[in-house]
């Protein structure tokens, strides 16, 4: 594995939303869940950084967002064009690099296959400049050892950022921060940390590593590791598995099966809605599901005949989902449709 390079489109759906509204560029924005004649029930999904500058976040009421600013420019949310625009992105990142995972509607990580940092800055830079050239819109990339280390710089070098961040760099760059900020540690394992004394991630570096995983298992060793800036997260690229595949990392973890199909049923559309474009249909359907100690569980059903819609796939979700609820809260769950041929019947992808 050579270093990574990590890309995070900025303000991702608002951003979208200028390329098609140039009018609206410049101007605070909020893209939210509802129609706009019902706007004041939902939550904001994300907002352009003009509107960050009045303490507008995503996830937050409209209706608060709209007593930080009444006159703040409002649209619903279209995740089918903003899933086009990311199909855009994913085609050109597509040229670069050896193995590429998408890790979500606006996230790329990218397995560059070099090693040294001078050439890995120059593909990154090489791609942002595409990216804005042949899109129009920004994005953040962070360079680093592992995908973990890269998505770290990157969040730091937000928005319209690059970050390298070297391995003997890790060490300074880990040690003052805030726990919550090594990727997977939320405000629960935060309060039991600082209950241990441990309030950054250099305390935990220091801590010691068996009662880390007395403590929390799994996510103990993980955080651990790390602290002490070793990755062992690899890039997952579905091209080598003939497949096409969507997750995502739940709100709160979940053992509410009828929640965990709904969010399945979410992700099966896009997955049918890529499949369909790309002229394919298939055979097998896998439900991946992580828990809350990081463990994963796969489970997959192959069908009798080929398909291209989504209800084979949300029908086996059902039988699947309760071979994963195994007692565990789910804290980010996956569909992945595979055995693909195209439409025609004829040709096996390879
Ligand atoms: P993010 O990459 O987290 O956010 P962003 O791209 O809007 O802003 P930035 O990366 O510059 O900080 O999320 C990508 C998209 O996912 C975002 O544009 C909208 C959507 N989203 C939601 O719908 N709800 C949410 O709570 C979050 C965080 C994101
Ligand atoms: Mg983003």
């Amino acid at each position: 594995m050579g270093l990574i390079v990590y890309i995070d489109m900025d303000y991702f759906f608002a951003a979208c939303e200028e390329l098609r509204h140039p009018e609206l560029k410049g101007k605070p924005l909020i893209v939210g869940t509802h129609q706009a004649e019902l706007k004041m029930r939902g939550v904001v999904q994300t907002c352009n950084y003009e509107a960050r500058a009045f303490g507008i976040r995503s996830a937050m009421p409209t209706q608060e967002a709209f007593k930080l600013k009444p006159d703040i420019a409002y649209l619903p949310s279209d995740e089918t064009y903003y899933e086009q625009i990311s199909d855009r992105v994913q085609k050109l990142l597509l040229q670069y690099g050896i193995k590429m995972e998408k890790i979500s509607v606006d996230e790329f990580a990218i397995d560059s296959g070099l090693e040294d940092y001078g050439s890995a800055q120059l593909l990154a830079e090489k791609m942002k400049e595409n990216i804005g050239k042949s899109i129009g819109l920004p994005c953040t990339i962070g360079v680093s050892v592992g995908k973990t280390f890269a998505k770290m710089a990157c969040d730091q070098a937000k928005p319209n950022g690059l970050m390298v961040l070297k391995e003997e760099e890790l060490e300074s760059f880990l040690k003052d921060k805030e726990v919550t900020k090594l990727i997977g540690i939320g405000n629960k394992t935060k309060v039991r940390l600082n209950a241990m004394g441990i309030k950054t991630i250099g305390d935990i570096k220091k801590a010691n590593a068996s009662k880390l995983v007395a403590e929390f298992g799994a996510v103990g060793a993980y955080m651990y590791s790390l602290a002490n800036g070793r990755e062992t997260e690899k890039i997952e690229d579905p091209a080598d598995a003939l497949s096409i595949g969507r997750e995502r990392t739940l709100e709160h973890n979940s053992e509410d099966r009828e929640e965990l199909l709904g969010e399945i049923a979410k992700l099966s559309k896009v997955v049918v809605g890529e499949l369909k474009g790309k002229g394919m249909v298939f055979k097998t359907v896998s439900i991946k599901a992580k828990y809350s100690d990081f463990s994963e569980r796969i489970k997959s059903k192959t069908l009798q005949h080929y398909s291209d819609s989504q209800e084979p796939i949300d029908i086996s979700a059902r039988s699947l989902i309760d071979l994963l609820m195994i007692g565990k809260p789910i804290r980010k769950i996956g569909v992945r449709v595979s055995t693909l041929i195209n439409a025609a019947g004829q040709k096996k992808l390879t």
